[in-house]
């Protein structure tokens, strides 16, 4: 199996996901803090997860017991950072993915300062892996935007986040940019329409100008506009880094080769490219434009933006990949979930008890069809298998599955790349348990490393390494030759 000579090989992470202390340091509260574990909630219909209100958010912020509200703990890497770069410097990592958390910096996102002690933190954080020899690819928005611009201006609906978020990035360049060459501007970036408030702080009791559709494609545009003006000021502030997106590739094949089934595949696989399309090309997609007119949802669009968003292009083109689906127009087809998406059962495919069914050779079709598209570098910067791991009486756990779903991956990226493909690195997520993002379980473990904690934060922390951690090791040690 071949990968390129310094090929980044590591793993991906989210502060939201793995930090915890959502009020230490000076930190204000952010959208991620108010998720809620809801211990019977049916993890296969995320619909019911996404739900927010103005009063489950007070609720949030008010309850004494924060019990079911996970993200607000994480794994406590705010505590345990140094012990767990460590550990993924022992599997050899060449370069780590993390996101900085906009309210460390800015705690409601309006100050005209930073917080410096959010500052400090993560230059503790960059400085320790420099001394490890990992490198960074740093995520500057993963659903962790402050929960007072949600609250206050519906988020990114309202066009002054633009600024808000402009001055954060800056602030990220100038004090983190000597550690940090590689960026992403938006997690999932097309995400903001199926979990608008993780993604955007989109409130639907604030939708009250226009619906909730078209507040979503509104805050979009915001952030296609302060995307352009982050990568404007990368390229003046850090002259040799170079910004990424990162999109939800939710490859979906039709369910059969009868033509409104195609048609139907082909449509929802262009609307998951909209987005990427739009920060690659510069320009919107006319079938997108088309569409938000006939659907009345087209975004206010100001002199100047578009010149902006056709100036200021991504350099290279990141994404996550976990599953595939079919589509299909028979409305009685079985349904099965993906991340965060409903598609169709794939007969040919198994799944895993979330739903999401395991594809390896759909991750070569996605990065074909990606390089094809856009002709830039890509970035496999989410890949993994959620599961219910086991920790034995004897502190191992043994997830033979987890290292036959990446075995299974890096064989069809070698196969991409043997196609062709231009990929710089491959980032696992995670590279150690942490706090689910659709459902905030714990149990949902995708980790080399176990963490002793549970859906309700019981448990002492400690971490143990899997089964997978000695095999990621022995991968990233011979650069994907052996793969056994
Ligand atoms: C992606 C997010 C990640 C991660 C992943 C796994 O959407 O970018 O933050 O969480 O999904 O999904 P989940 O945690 O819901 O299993």
């Amino acid at each position: 199996m071949k990968f390129p000579k310094g090929f980044l090989w590591g793993g991906a992470t989210a502060a939201n996901q793995v930090e915890g202390g959502w009020n230490l340091g000076g930190k204000g509260p952010s959208v991620a803090d108010v998720a809620t574990f809801k211990p019977n909630v049916d993890v296969k219909d995320y619909s019911k997860n996404v739900a927010i209100s103005i009063a489950a958010i007070n609720e949030a912020l008010n309850a004494e017991d924060k019990t079911y509200y996970p993200k607000m703990r994480g794994i406590d890497q705010y505590h345990h950072y140094k012990e767990d770069l460590a550990l993924f410097a022992e599997m050899g990592f060449k370069v780590l993915r993390i996101s900085i958390a906009w309210t460390r910096l800015y705690p409601t996102g309006e100050e005209e300062e930073p917080n410096m002690e959010g500052v400090h933190f993560y230059e503790d954080i960059f400085q320790e892996m420099k001394r490890l020899n990992i490198e960074p690819l740093v995520t500057l928005s993963h659903y962790e935007m402050p929960l007072h611009l949600a609250t206050s201006y519906n988020g990114w609906y309202d066009r002054r986040v633009i600024d808000c978020f402009v001055r954060f990035a800056k602030t990220c360049f100038t004090y983190f940019g000597k550690y940090v060459k590689l960026w992403l501007n938006f997690n999932e970036v097309d995400s903001i329409i199926r979990h608008s408030f993780t993604t955007a702080g989109i409130i639907p009791e604030l939708c009250t100008e226009r619906d909730f559709l078209s507040c979503c494609y509104q805050a979009a545009h915001h952030q296609f506009v302060a995307g352009a003006l982050a990568t404007k000021a990368l390229r003046e502030i850090v002259p040799d880094a170079k910004m990424g997106l990162m999109v939800t590739k939710l490859t979906a094949y039709p369910l059969t080769c009868k033509p409104e089934d195609v048609y139907a595949t082909l449509r929802r696989n262009l609307e998951n490219l909209e987005f990427a399309d739009v920060q690659v090309f510069g320009e919107y997609p006319r079938l997108m434009l088309r569409r938000l007119e006939k659907e009345n949802r087209l975004p206010v669009i100001v002199d100047g933006d578009l010149d902006l968003i056709k100036k200021y292009t991504v350099d290279f083109v990141s994404f996550s990949y976990y599953m595939s689906l079919a589509e299909s127009v028979d409305p009685n087809a079985e349904r099965t979930p993906g991340n965060t998406v409903l598609g169709v059962k794939n007969p040919y495919l198994k799944a895993n008890e979330w739903g999401w069914q395991i594809d390896p050779e759909g991750l070569r079709t996605s990065l074909v069809e990606l390089y094809d598209r856009y002709k830039k570098p890509l970035f496999i910067v989410e890949n993994g298998l959620g599961m219910k791991d086991v920790l034995e009486d004897d502190y191992t756990v043994h997830d033979s599955y987890r290292v036959d779903y990446f075995r299974s991956h890096f064989e069809a990226m070698a196969r991409a790349i043997n196609d062709g493909v231009d990929l710089m690195g491959y980032t696992s997520w995670a590279p150690i348990d942490l706090i689910s993002a659709s459902t905030n379980q714990m149990s949902k473990r995708y980790g080399f490393i176990y963490v002793d904690q549970d859906d309700l934060g019981n448990g002492t922390l400690k971490r143990y390494r899997k089964d997978s951690f000695y095999w990621y090791k022995k991968v990233i040690e011979t650069n994907g030759e052996d793969l056994d």
